[in-house]
């Protein structure tokens, strides 16, 4: 008798999508999207449609390996359980005599994004050791950090209120693809009279579905909002009672942009003064009016400043006091309050002072800077692959090619990170562990249930940190919690988890009224929208809306401009891959095509290279080569190669991410891997 399994997407998207397993004597024979799911109403997506391939991949790991070839080879033989965890203790009890815990960096992000998976034990475990810290800031914080200093906070929207706009600004967002369950809201706001304008500098699948499209350089939206601050105080379409009554540093910010004129910034992104104009009238005349962000436009230098200077245009307008007026960005931490976060990651449990915190997105310079006090010398990665999707892949692949450096991965496939791990565990999928899942684009914090008992000798990244505790000898009994324990400690307190488990899904706490912000009270220090912010100030940023251009962009450091003339974004281009995640799988890496490099035929007229041709594309960190794709998608000046293969893909073995920028944004510890030069010629 087939039995039916309703479980929730772990995947790091923010659609967080309800399915149905259908399981016939332990295997899952079909996976659908839940027809019930108050979001995703049956539909998933063009890869998770095809789940099951993946779980079922013979490529999958399922028992532990150990390398007995060098490194970055992929030459692996099986190893028991005991064994791995042996090895393993060993080693880090070795490396924290030698040198102390602070040269172990735990490594992981947010591939499987519920709860468990994501922080149930590795909090507790790294903590008990004392640890390096890794700052999981490569998606989302400089999103919240810089809306935080207009707002207080970086609650918005909920973004299902955009079927009450009219008025609908996507800016740096690829809604179709990246969070195509909400498209079907747009739309229907579209059908009751919305306008939707899309402001991206790729001409994406979104672009193509809008009212209007506008393209700026990258990294230089900054100006153009400031332009439009300019038009709404110069033609009165300011809401002044709105503004006096609830924000601070209305007339310095109006003094700021007085010489922030169309033309000036048209200057500097490349937009048509009357287009600026234009945008500037219908956000100051039509109501209710929003903005919709999710993360691709923080990926610069100035990427929290852009969230910031966002965050002003919705209060000029007194957008918040409308029912589908204001701000929608990720709402991840509406789920905060029915989570007790400190409960589960136990930072109490720590020896000593809180241990030192390395950037994810500086990984590269972690494993080789010669600086590091420790150095690192040993690394556990889960839930990530950094070699593919972080920048500066090459020096990340010199620190992982390190001899004295002890790697250990865990993991569903042999991923290029696996492939330089001394020890590879085996991880298991969605279908095989229970878990809860908060989701970051909708309010439904949905249950998954494990479908199937794990393959192999694969485990649950919980698992994985209870037995590492075990072998490493770790007493306390934290260490040693079950899964329902943790949930229970974790959720318990607002959450009804018997309820969570039968219903599939509870939904966090929003304002019964859709606006989020509608008394127009905020939660910063004057209790109104910060035009002017003493925070910024203090933390030696402009206090006003500021445009600094990216150094690595097109009003950037001329000696680099002379030699990398392109602009290089690398975006999530592909409706089959979720990062670099199924890049691998037969039905989805080649039916996106193979790495490609889009650029404007004229940028590829004057290098002589046509369609189908192969490019070598480099700058100082690295050099791709990949095939190129002319297109008029992407301006003169600016090329896109969408990330997310893998080396085998690459001819010369090399990614995407080889090329991109390090450089961490402003404030909030984000990462600009958007403000990348490069100069490309024919292979
Ligand atoms: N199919 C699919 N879906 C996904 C993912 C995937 O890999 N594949 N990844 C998931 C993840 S982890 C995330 S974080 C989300 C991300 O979701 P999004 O934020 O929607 O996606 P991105 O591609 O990161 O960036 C969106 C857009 O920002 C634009 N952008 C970059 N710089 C600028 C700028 O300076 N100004 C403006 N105006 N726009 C700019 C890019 O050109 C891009 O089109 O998607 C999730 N969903
Ligand atoms: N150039 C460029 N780089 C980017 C981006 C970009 O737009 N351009 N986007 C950035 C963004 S927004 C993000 S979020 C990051 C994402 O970067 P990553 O988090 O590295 O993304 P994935 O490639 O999805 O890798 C997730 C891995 O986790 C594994 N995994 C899945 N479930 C589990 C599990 O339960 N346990 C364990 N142990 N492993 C599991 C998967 O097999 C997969 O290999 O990439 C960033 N990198
Ligand atoms: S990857 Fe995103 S869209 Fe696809 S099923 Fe998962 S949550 Fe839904
Ligand atoms: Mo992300």
């Amino acid at each position: 008798m087939p039995t039916v399994v309703h479980g929730t997407c772990h995947h790091d998207c923010p659609d967080s999508c309800g399915w149905t397993v259908t399981v016939e004597d332990g295997v899952a024979v079909k996976l659908r999207g839940r027809v019930d799911h108050p979001y995703n109403a049956g539909e998933l997506c063009p890869k998770v449609n095809r789940f099951l391939d993946r779980v079922y991949s013979p490529d999958r790991i399922l028992q532990p390996l150990r390398r007995v070839g060098p490194k970055g080879s992929g030459e692996f033989a099986p190893i028991s359980w005991d064994d791995a965890l042996d090895v393993i203790a060993a080693r880090l009890h070795a490396v924290i005599a030698a040198r102390g815990p602070e040269a172990i960096l735990p490594y992981s992000d947010a591939g499987n994004q519920s709860l468990l998976s994501m922080m149930g034990m590795d909090g507790r475990f790294f903590h008990t050791l004392g640890a390096s810290r890794v700052v999981r800031a490569i998606c989302g914080p400089t999103v919240g950090h810089g809306m935080r200093m207009t707002n207080g906070t970086g609650l918005g929207l909920d973004p299902l209120e955009l079927r009450h706009s009219k008025l609908i600004v996507i800016w740096g967002s690829n809604t179709r693809l990246t969070n195509r369950h909400l498209w079907p809201t747009i739309e229907a706001a579209r059908a009751d009279g919305a306008r939707v304008v899309v402001i991206d500098p790729i001409r994406t699948l979104t672009a193509d579905a809008a009212d209007e499209f506008v393209q700026p350089l990258p990294g230089t939206d900054i100006a153009l909002m400031l332009a439009m601050v300019h038009v709404l105080a110069r033609d009165e379409l300011i809401d002044r009672t709105w503004v006096d009554a609830h924000t601070v540093g209305f007339s310095e910010l109006v003094d700021h942009v007085a010489d922030w004129t169309p033309a000036r910034a048209a200057a500097i992104c490349g937009v048509e003064a009357a287009v600026i104009e234009r945008l500037a009238h219908d956000w100051g005349t039509i109501r209710p009016a929003a903005i919709r962000t999710l993360i691709g436009a923080e990926h610069h230098e100035n990427g929290a400043m852009f969230h910031r200077t966002l965050a002003v245009l919705p209060a000029l307008v007194g957008a918040w006091q409308d029912r589908g007026g204001g701000l929608a960005r990720s709402v991840g931490s509406y789920h905060d309050a029915l989570i007790d976060e400190g409960a589960i990651t136990r930072l109490d449990l720590l020896p000593g002072a809180l241990p030192r915190a390395i950037n994810m997105s500086r990984l590269g310079e972690a494993l080789t800077d010669p600086a590091m006090d420790p150095p690192v010398d040993a690394l556990v990665v889960w839930n990530c692959n950094p070699l593919v999707t972080t920048p500066n892949a090459e020096l990340i692949r010199t620190g992982l090619a390190r001899d004295d450096l002890f790697t250990v991965v865990h993991e569903q496939f042999l991923t290029d990170t696996a492939r330089y791990a001394d020890i590879v565990l085996p991880a298991t999928t969605q279908l095989e562990t229970t878990d809860v899942v908060p989701a970051w684009g909708h309010l439904w914090m949905g249950w998954n249930q494990a479908a199937i008992e794990p393959l192999g000798e694969a485990c649950s990244n919980t698992e994985l940190f209870r037995r590492l505790a075990g072998a490493m000898g770790l007493q306390d009994p934290a260490l040693q919690d079950s899964d329902e324990a943790i949930l229970q400690q974790a959720l318990g307190q607002h959450v009804d988890l018997d309820e969570l488990r039968r219903v599939g899904w509870v939904k966090a706490p929003y304002p019964e009224d859709g606006r989020a912000w509608g008394a127009g009270v905020f939660p910063t220090a004057s209790g109104k929208v910060e035009l002017v912010s003493e925070r910024l100030a203090a933390m030696g940023q402009p206090m006003l809306p500021t445009f600094v251009a990216p150094r690595e962009g097109p009003h950037g450091d001329a000696d680099l401009r002379g030699r990398f003339p392109l602009q290089l974004m690398t975006p999530k281009h592909h409706t089959r891959f979720l990062n670099s995640g199924y890049a691998q799988l037969p039905k989805h890496g080649p039916a996106e095509g193979g790495p490609f490099v889009e650029l404007d035929p004229a940028d590829a007229t004057c290098r002589g290279l046509a369609d189908g041709d192969l490019a070598r594309v480099w700058n100082d960190r690295g050099s791709v080569t990949v095939r190129v794709r002319v297109t008029d998608r992407v301006r003169p000046g600016v090329v896109a190669i969408p990330f997310g293969w893998w080396s085998a893909h690459h001819p010369d073995g090399r990614v995407a991410n080889a090329l991109t920028n390090d450089t961490l944004t402003d404030w909030g510890g984000g990462v600009a891997f958007s403000d990348t030069l490069v100069q490309i010629t024919k292979a």
